[in-house]
């Protein structure tokens, strides 16, 4: 087998967003596209010589070919050893738990996350750190930097090798170790949350849905839920992980996810209800006829992750991404322990969960997690959800009412106008951010407006700082709105409003959510006219 030096010029496009390089899959596979960006990533960590990785991924369209041309790469260029998701299959959160596990030096994730999959749909690749994180911004940045000036790679001249037998092979001098996808994240859940118990629920009769969406976490739900927490079969639906998600849209919200939620809110519904997405780190749930916020899970799972043994201790503290709601602020309030508000993107949690400083972080966007792995993990917050449910005997709806209580409720929503032209979704945003400084001290629609600001953050582990992460508007009664543009899209541009009312009750508790947060949107429309600039009714997601 020899080594290939390949000419090749810079390609356009490949900056990584919120998480990784996403794009359309016509665009992965053209030519050197991948190639590419991969050497830019061994460029970037400093060369592949010497090095063990971690490959796998969602299984999307075109993933069985770009894993062998990493496996190639990595063979070319020095890497001791690749450990390979059967198949090349791993979630998010697995590979993230498999990095650290086996100590190695980062990990290659081919997955475009929520997006659809297909030859017409999204493709995505990111590399994740030696701590089982996505590359922070430094990383992402050298690596797009690398992009730019590329002008050869190196591969191994090989055949594809067989990734749907376990055990261990060799490519050129670089072993490949193909290994079960759910086995060790399977054995990691089991040290996390009590499992007797859990089989003790389901043995009651206890009734659950899970919603895989034919993505990743279809074989893993299946072995934790059916099989080691003995739910019925049939518990796990949608279970098989297919190329193109069976045509879903393998993200788990109200809108994409309604074939769960339809049955969540039918006639006999069963007691809990949980949808993951494509790569298996985010998560949804529901109760019969309630839904749960993200927000409101994470602050949830805050206030009762003792429950679980693997929280027995308590928690060192709490991150939320910024325009995620401030619900989990007033448990970490309540309880003396640190808080901390970051941008956008798991990536920027690394750091607070690497130094200690958080257990439990999360994010709006159906987001949450621990330092277990240093990813969101969709399974984790299922399985910690029902450890909360078994020990304190109450429905999901219970749960919810009694939080509120004691806490007061943080109304929230998101309104996403997707798929707009860049340069209207430039037109609603530029012209906000040049008037924030003078809108304190106005009022609109009635609500005075206390704080307005570009949130920038300064990471307080290793000092980089992020600059333009969102634009907020703050009320005098609290409440407030967020705009930003979402950095995971592959076409035109998606712009984010985020919606937040605290009432701290006990009157109130119980509103219709939009009904609860029509001043604040109506405040919203009127300063940074969305619906006039982008010609749309309304959004065409509501999360
Ligand atoms: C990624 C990031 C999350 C982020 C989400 C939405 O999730 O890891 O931190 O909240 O995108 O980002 P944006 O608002 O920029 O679209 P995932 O599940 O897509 O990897």
């Amino acid at each position: 087998m020899s080594i290939l030096t390949v000419e090749t010029m810079p390609i356009e496009g490949q900056k990584p967003g919120t998480s990784g390089l996403r794009k359309k899959t016509r665009v992965f596979v053209g030519t050197h596209f991948v190639e590419n960006f991969v050497q830019a990533i061994l460029d970037a960590i400093g060369g592949a010589a010497g090095k063990t990785f971690v490959l796998g991924g969602d299984g999307r369209y075109f993933s069985p070919q770009v894993a062998q041309v990493i496996l190639r790469m990595c063979a070319a260029q020095g890497a001791k050893k690749v450990i390979v998701g059967q198949d090349a299959l791993l979630s998010t959160p697995a590979a993230s738990h498999l990095i650290r596990l086996n100590k190695t030096d980062g990990g290659f994730i081919m997955s475009a996350s929520h997006n659809p999959g297909g030859l017409d749909e999204d493709f995505g690749l990111k590399f994740n750190m030696p701590n089982g994180g996505p590359a922070p911004e430094g990383v992402t940045d050298a690596i797009f930097a690398a992009t730019k000036t590329i002008s050869s790679y190196r591969i191994l001249e090989a055949q594809d090798i067989d990734l749907d037998t376990l055990g261990e092979t060799r490519l050129g001098e670089m072993a490949v170790q193909v290994v079960d996808p759910v086995a060790d994240y399977a054995d990691l859940m089991e040290t996390l949350f009590d499992f007797p118990k859990l089989r003790a629920l389901f043995a009651g009769g206890f009734r659950m849905r899970f919603d895989a969406m034919c993505a990743i976490t279809g074989p893993y739900g299946t072995e934790i839920l059916e099989r080691r927490l003995g739910a019925p079969e049939g518990t796990v639906v949608n279970g098989t992980p297919l190329p193109d998600f069976g045509g879903m849209h393998p993200d788990p919200n109200p809108t994409w996810a309604h074939d769960l939620m339809d049955v969540m809110f039918g006639d006999d519904a069963p007691d809990f209800g949980a949808a993951s997405d494509g790569d298996g780190d985010r998560n949804m749930v529901v109760g019969k006829n309630t839904y749960v916020s993200p927000s409101d899970s994470l602050a949830v799972l805050a206030a009762n992750a003792h429950l679980a043994p693997g929280y027995r201790g308590g928690i060192a503290g709490v991150a939320r991404s910024m325009p995620t709601s401030a619900a989990v602020d007033l448990v970490a309030d309540a309880m003396g322990i640190g808080k901390f508000e970051t941008p956008t993107g798991w990536k920027f949690f690394g750091n607070l969960l690497d130094a200690g400083k958080v257990t439990l972080c999360g994010e709006e966007s159906f987001g949450t997690g621990s330092d277990h792995v240093r990813e969101k993990d969709g399974l984790w917050a299922v399985l910690l959800w029902l450890n909360v449910l078994a020990e304190r005997g109450e429905t999901v709806a219970e749960v919810l009412e009694s939080h509120w209580k004691a806490f007061g409720r943080n109304y929230y929503s998101r309104h996403d106008y997707e798929g707009l032209p860049v340069d209207v979704a430039d037109g609603i945003v530029d012209p906000l951010r040049a008037r924030l400084g003078e809108l304190p001290g106005t009022t609109v629609e009635g609500m005075e407006i206390a704080a307005a600001d570009d949130f920038a953050y300064t990471d307080p582990v290793d000092g980089s700082v992020s600059q333009m992460q969102g634009l907020r508007i703050v009320f005098a009664d609290g409440s407030r709105f967020v705009i930003r543009l979402s950095g995971t899209g592959t076409e035109g541009a998606t712009l984010r409003l985020y919606l937040e009312r605290y009432v701290a009750g006990p009157e109130d508790l119980g509103l219709d959510v939009q009904a609860a947060l029509a001043p604040v949107i109506a405040a919203a429309e009127t300063l940074a006219g969305i619906k006039a600039a982008s010609g749309r009714d309304g959004p065409n997601v509501v999360t």
